[in-house]
């Protein structure tokens, strides 16, 4: 998979793409992140990315120009076609779902922007879907296109290594994952559950089930309903 990420602030990105899991997937040749700076695409001296808002107000607005034009460059790199996405608190809120989906795809674009957003005709004129990472706002798109890049990426397959791939269980079932529990077996007064210890294979996947139902009716009981706005997309 290719991953273009258009960005005021690439360098940003920088640990992110040579750690961990997506560190890992990018050196076994599984994804490539190709970041892209908007500011290079500007055409005035002062190379401008933003002005202030037709109808006043308070904030400036990202601009067309610069945005297409780095858009256009990107996506003439490689010919592969390119699923674009705008990280906006205005998109789509992004679920497991949605991410095993465009783990699918062989090219995404991530558009970030600052701000008090983007110019409405670059919405419209890129056709791009817009991902909402939680109804909170951000200083800019680049923690949210971070979020979007490690889902999809963890999900390549290769990626995850033999001790790490049932990780994906809270989301793709129904419920949220069981207590977990490692050495030592008593810490500070607090012990792990008896039966956790006892070898009873049966039994521990029992408990671990209701766990996750009790867990999961305590703290998300929309994921149960199968009516809240989460579970009906799963
Ligand atoms: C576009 C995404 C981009 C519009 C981006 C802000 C939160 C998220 C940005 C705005 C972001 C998210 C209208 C403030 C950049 N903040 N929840 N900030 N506005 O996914």
């Amino acid at each position: 998979m290719r991953i273009d990420v258009l960005t005021l602030f690439p360098e940003v990105f920088e640990t992110f793409i040579e750690t961990s899991i997506v560190g890992r997937a990018k050196n076994r040749g599984l994804v490539e992140i190709i970041r892209t700076n908007i500011r290079d695409f500007t055409t005035d001296k002062h190379r401008s990315v933003d002005d202030k808002p037709f109808g006043g107000g308070p904030g400036m607005v990202m601009m067309c120009g610069p945005v297409f034009a780095c858009v256009e460059h990107a996506e003439a790199m490689d010919s592969r076609p390119v699923h674009r996405i705008l990280l906006t608190p205005q998109g789509q809120r992004l679920t497991q779902r949605h991410v095993r989906k465009l783990a699918d795809l062989p090219r995404l674009l991530l558009v970030c922007g600052h701000y008090e957003g983007f110019d409405e005709r670059i919405r419209l004129g890129l056709n791009a879907e817009e991902i909402s990472i939680g109804d909170y706002v951000l200083s800019g798109g680049e923690p949210a296109a971070m979020v979007v890049i490690d889902a999809v990426v963890r999900l390549l397959p290769g990626a995850l290594g033999d001790d790490e791939s049932s990780v994906d269980e809270s989301f793709s079932g129904d419920v949220l994952e069981y207590p977990q529990y490692t050495r030592p077996r008593e810490f500070r007064g607090m012990v792990v559950p008896e039966v956790l210890l006892s070898g009873h294979h049966a039994e521990i996947e029992a408990w671990r089930k209701e766990q996750s139902l009790v867990r999961t009716r305590s703290r998300r009981p929309d994921l149960l309903k199968n009516e809240g706005p989460q579970n009906s997309e799963t």
